[in-house]
């Protein structure tokens, strides 16, 4: 079994948590009770449902020190998770300064076998729709000399499936000066997507953007507020014997 790296707190998850909290919180009243439920199935349905949506994020894998490669079996970074359909061969987070391996100063992700990636912010039955702009990529390793071509798939609502093929300019000398890692960017396509898969010979990916970056809304978290607060300020019956 493969190490599975987290790399940030997930917003969705924690407000998930937040309303089993309130669910949970015991009776003071049946009117008490009723507004505790109606204010927790709201914030669960914020934390799971569409009101997210804004702004951008890029993904970057500085994890992995300098020199260094860190197999794992997935990862998370700011709530995307990243893994490798094809199972145990898993991923590789790699430091960079590696002589034989692409190189662009940073952190990056490489699949470690069968060149397949996935990436999702979370899975069925929950979709959390997002936009793919843009990401670097490079070859796997200069022992593979040659372009590489990436089949791109994006799953969206109603059965809907994008595709596109990316091929790489077959540049890469390592730690050499040569620049190994080149940006794609993506259309209008892509927009409103929920999974991309990425299939592949080998190949390095590096600052994966996204749009539509789930986030609290406003409301939910005024919700949460308005819910904290009428806690605190219930009334105190306990019974003294
Ligand atoms: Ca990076
Ligand atoms: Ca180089």
């Amino acid at each position: 079994m493969g190490l599975s790296l987290q790399a940030s707190a997930e917003p969705g998850r924690s407000m998930i948590m937040s309303s089993l909290l309130l669910i949970r919180t015991p009776l003071n009243g049946g009117g008490g009770r009723a507004v505790r439920l109606a204010l927790a199935g709201v914030v669960l349905l914020c934390a799971v449902g569409p009101c997210f949506a804004q702004g951008t994020m890029v993904f970057r894998f500085e994890v992995a020190p300098r020199g260094t490669g860190i197999p794992v079996s997935s990862y998370t970074e700011s709530g995307m998770h990243f893994w490798n359909p094809r199972g145990p061969q898993g991923l590789v987070l790699l430091g960079g300064g590696i002589p034989a391996l692409p190189e662009n100063g940073t952190g990056y992700l490489c699949p470690s076998a069968g060149g397949t990636l996935a990436f999702s912010y979370n899975t069925s039955p929950f979709h959390t729709f997002f936009g793919l702009v843009s990401f670097d990529l490079a070859e796997s390793g200069t022992n593979l000399p040659g372009p590489v071509t990436l089949h791109v798939v994006a799953y969206g609502g109603q059965g809907l499936v994008v595709t596109d093929d990316v091929i790489t300019d077959g540049i890469n000398d390592g730690t050499g000066p040569l620049e190994d890692f080149e940006t794609f960017n993506f259309g209008t396509r892509f927009a409103n997507v929920y999974r991309i898969d990425i299939f592949s010979d080998r190949f390095s990916i590096d600052n994966i953007v996204v749009s539509g970056v789930p986030e609290p809304s406003a409301s939910a978290l005024a919700l949460l507020g308005a819910a904290c607060a009428l806690w605190s300020g219930r009334p105190n019956r306990r019974r003294h014997a």
